[in-house]
């Protein structure tokens, strides 16, 4: 789209690492500027103070920003920042001169563009170029102003959108090179500056090249609105800037380990303009020229930077600093972009190859679950999050929101729950489907979420013209799509009808609109099968005879279905629905399903389908024989009312042996017993640690063996490695008693253990790190997400013989 493939700065990028300018803000503090200099003549008698609104001084004091820019140009600057950080309607407001942000930004650009051209006269060897600063404002969209009500927000995401728009133009007008949205504490308000600026662009036919700055304000290593850099780049990365990087809040110190990371993975440049230290006592800068360019100086030695400069209380000398420091440094090289579907909520969801099956919650569905729709139609919309909370927990990686009820407003149903999930770190940790049959619903789902979400769903349906349209709406979020197997006859039954239409989709996405394949989901349509009606009985057949087809033809494309449709026609009776659903999914994840809608935490596992109900399913979805949906209802017959209650309360497992107990509650992560259970086979054993080597492990490798197969999904190994967890912890204090009567001469082998930043299991360590203390080590152990330089940290302040990540 903004193919800045051609721009001047891409060729100098290439060759070298390019400088930016210093701190505009704190350089005009220097000046010791007066209320009469903000205000000038033209702005005598304004109602309201002025001075702090250093934007307007383009206005007033053009000589004073000209002066600072031509400074930074002459210390070394390759590009300068012009002086719009808050020049937009949304921060103007403060001073009442929202009216002024076309003209601020116009005049600013003009200004650094006098700059600019001026000192590439007097170094024609050296170039100059202007950058249009694009602040987050003063307000936040992910955040809800009001404690008392989570839901709501300062301003919405098309407010801030016109904003920008004003803002974008006035700098493109005034002549500036790049667009610069910059110290992004909210990746939405980012969100709405892209989109601002996709507007802008396109109703002009330009392509101007952007630079994209986060800033993390803590040394938690993330944005304020709560996102890893990483997953803030994937919501970014549709906009395909020129660099990214971050800039502000932590000096360059605290920022190594996140621009070595972002440094590793993004496909293009990178860049680092830190403040000169973290303000002190008296929020002044302390970090020396030499300080801050000897960092940035191992930074670009490791190869993580293509520019670099200074944010907040860094002056002329620290740019002449930074451009000696890295004089001569190689540029770093970008890094290969993925292939691979990215989405992201507050945390990245990179689907590899080797992925296990994705699993889309579906309760949080207003079609999908009555309880669901009795809550929200009930306004009650504290327990509606908690349906959210359980299908998280049940092991979803993806919530699908579905508000399409007649009765309700979607658009703003749908607002209200989204902006609610945004606050609750648990919930909005994973991606958001936003699933409507309304693009205005999908449309203001998106708007609210600062992560990488999915529009659910698009088609050929209205034609070709109509899908390009709702593509383009939809890609300004930066969302991925799932596009359903529809075309202007109607909803594809056949396998080669479904194939046709993901084919013919994936063409235009792909060769017109420029999606990247891994952004592209396909839905073949998962239909109701065994309902009596005998068009029906080869629908989930011609579903996974469509799977390989489609993979082969839409490369890096994924495929996803609404599974639970499979069994409306056995409504109230879950044991069959659970049993459908269970070996349905078997065997579509084997032709290469990737991704589904499902009752997250209520799946069931394969191997234990009743023998007899399983070959009658699979007669159905096979179509192996005609009378196949007859003999499947009759037995359905037979299970009625037996429901999932029945199989919940279904105890016969209990009157097993010890070991068999201990594995069925490790394979179902059944937790009820598992302290009872182990204390029995304590008693049988002896030792504790023979618990664990005997038959808790010998469980858990059912539990491996059955995931090797893919009759287990990972949400379910999840909750066989709780169980595990909980019997291990019964058995630890029984373990400590036998290591404190035992006589301990020497220092025992340290291992220091950690689960790693990025890392969400905490359960083969706890296993592990049992398994090491009985066997007489000494187990340091860090926890979870632990960041490496801490790591390393501990490694030698503990002085530990081993390391186990
Ligand atoms: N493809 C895509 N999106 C979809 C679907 C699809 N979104 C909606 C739907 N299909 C997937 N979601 C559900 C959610 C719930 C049920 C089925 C599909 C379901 N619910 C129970 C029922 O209706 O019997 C509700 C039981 C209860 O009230 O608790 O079966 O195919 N892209």
């Amino acid at each position: 789209m903004h193919d800045a493939n051609n721009h001047p700065l891409v060729h100098l990028l290439h060759e070298r690492i390019l400088i930016f300018d210093g701190a505009m803000g704190t350089m005009i503090q220097n000046h010791g500027l007066t209320e009469a200099d903000y205000r000038g003549e033209r702005f005598a008698d304004h109602p309201t103070p002025l001075r702090g609104n250093n934007d307007l001084l383009s206005l007033t004091r053009p000589d004073v920003i000209e002066s600072i820019h031509l400074d930074f140009l002459r210390a070394g600057a390759d590009i300068v920042e012009t002086n719009t950080f808050s020049a937009q309607a949304v921060s103007l407001a403060d001073y009442d001169q929202v009216d002024l942000a076309y003209e601020i930004n116009l005049e600013s650009a003009r200004i650094a563009r006098r700059a600019a051209d001026a000192v590439t006269r007097e170094t024609p060897d050296r170039p100059r170029f202007v950058a249009g600063a694009i602040g987050p404002t003063n307000r936040t969209l992910s955040i809800s102003p009001d404690v008392n009500d989570p839901a709501a927000r300062a301003l919405t995401f098309d407010a801030l959108v016109d904003a920008y728009r004003e803002q974008a133009r006035g700098l493109l007008d005034g002549g500036v090179d790049v667009l610069m949205p910059e110290t992004t504490f909210d990746t939405l308000n980012l969100k709405a500056a892209l989109a601002a600026i996709e507007d802008l662009l396109t109703a002009r036919g330009a392509q101007v090249p952007m630079i994209l700055s986060l800033t993390l304000t803590d040394r938690s290593g993330r944005t304020l609105s709560g996102q890893t850099p990483e997953a803030a780049w994937i919501s970014i990365a549709h906009s395909r800037p020129l660099a990214v990087g971050f800039n502000c809040a932590l000096g360059a110190r605290d920022m190594r380990p996140h621009v070595a990371a972002l440094a590793e993975s993004v496909p293009t440049y990178v860049h680092c303009y830190p403040n000169a230290g973290l303000p002190n006592a008296f929020g002044e800068y302390d970090e020396s020229p030499d300080l801050t360019a000897g960092i940035l100086r191992e930074f670009a030695e490791a190869g993580w930077l293509n520019l670099a400069g200074g944010c907040c209380g860094t002056t002329p000398a620290h740019v002449r600093a930074i451009d000696e420091a890295l004089a001569g440094l190689p540029p770093r090289k970008p890094a290969e972009p993925t292939p691979f579907t990215q989405l992201s909520g507050l945390e990245p969801l990179t689907l590899r190859p080797d992925a296990n099956f994705t699993l889309i919650g579906e309760r949080t569905n207003v079609t999908g679950s009555r309880r669901f729709a009795r809550l929200i139609g009930a306004n009650d919309y504290e327990t509606a999050l908690a349906v959210a909370l359980d299908q998280v927990r049940g092991g979803a990686n993806i919530l699908d929101v579905n508000m399409d009820e007649g009765m309700l407003d979607g658009v703003a149903a749908m607002t209200h729950f989204l902006n609610l999930i945004a606050t609750e770190p648990e919930i909005a940790r994973i991606p958001i489907m936003v699933d409507s049959s309304k693009s205005e619903v999908i449309e203001a789902g998106l708007a609210c979420v600062q992560g990488k979400g999915i529009a659910n769903s698009l088609s050929l349906k209205e034609g070709e013209e109509a899908f390009r349209a709702s593509v383009r709406q939809m890609r300004r979020y930066g969302a991925a799509l799932v596009v359903m197997a529809f075309d202007e006859t109607g909803q594809a039954v056949t396998a080669e009808h479904k194939v046709a239409c993901c084919e013919r989709a994936y063409r235009i996405l792909v060769d017109e609109l420029e999606v990247p394949p891994g952004d592209i989901i396909f839905d073949p349509n998962v239909l109701a099968v065994a309902t009596g009606i005998e068009e029906h009985d080869t629908y989930a057949k011609e579903f996974l005879d469509a799977i390989p087809l489609i993979k082969e033809r839409c490369p890096g494309a994924k495929i996803s279905g609404g599974i639970s449709n499979l069994s409306f026609s056995f409504r109230g009776n879950d044991v069959v629905r659970e049993a459908m659903h269970a070996a349905f999914l078997y065997h579509a994840i084997s032709a290469g399903l990737d991704m589904g809608i499902v009752n997250a935490g209520q799946l069931a596992v394969y191997e234990d389908l009743d023998e007899d109900l399983l070959t009658r399913v699979e007669d159905v979805l096979f179509h192996r024989r005609p009378d196949a949906t007859e003999r499947l209802v009759a037995l359905a017959e037979t299970l009625k009312g037996t429901g999932s209650k029945r199989r919940v309360d279904d105890q016969t497992w209990r009157e097993g042996d010890v070991d068999a107990r201990l594995q069925h509650a490790l394979v179902h992560g059944i937790v009820d017993h598992i302290e009872a259970d182990t204390e029995e086979a304590r008693q049988r054993e002896g030792r504790p640690i023979s618990v664990i080597e005997g038959p808790l492990m010998r469980g858990m490798r059912v539990v491996g063996d059955l995931f090797g197969d893919g009759k287990m999904f990972l949400p379910q190994v999840v909750k066989s490695a709780r169980a595990m967890k909980k019997a291990v912890a019964y058995l630890q204090p029984f373990m400590e008693e036998e290591a404190a009567n035992e006589a301990a001469p020497k220092r025992k082998p340290r291992v220091l253990l950690a689960t790693v930043k990025g890392d969400v299991h905490d359960i083969g360590k706890n296993i592990v790190g049992v398994v090491l203390r009985c066997n007489g080590y000494e187990v340091v152990d860090l926890g979870v997400m632990i960041p490496g330089d801490q790591i390393l940290d501990a490694a030698q302040a503990e002085d530990v013989d081993i390391v186990g990540l």
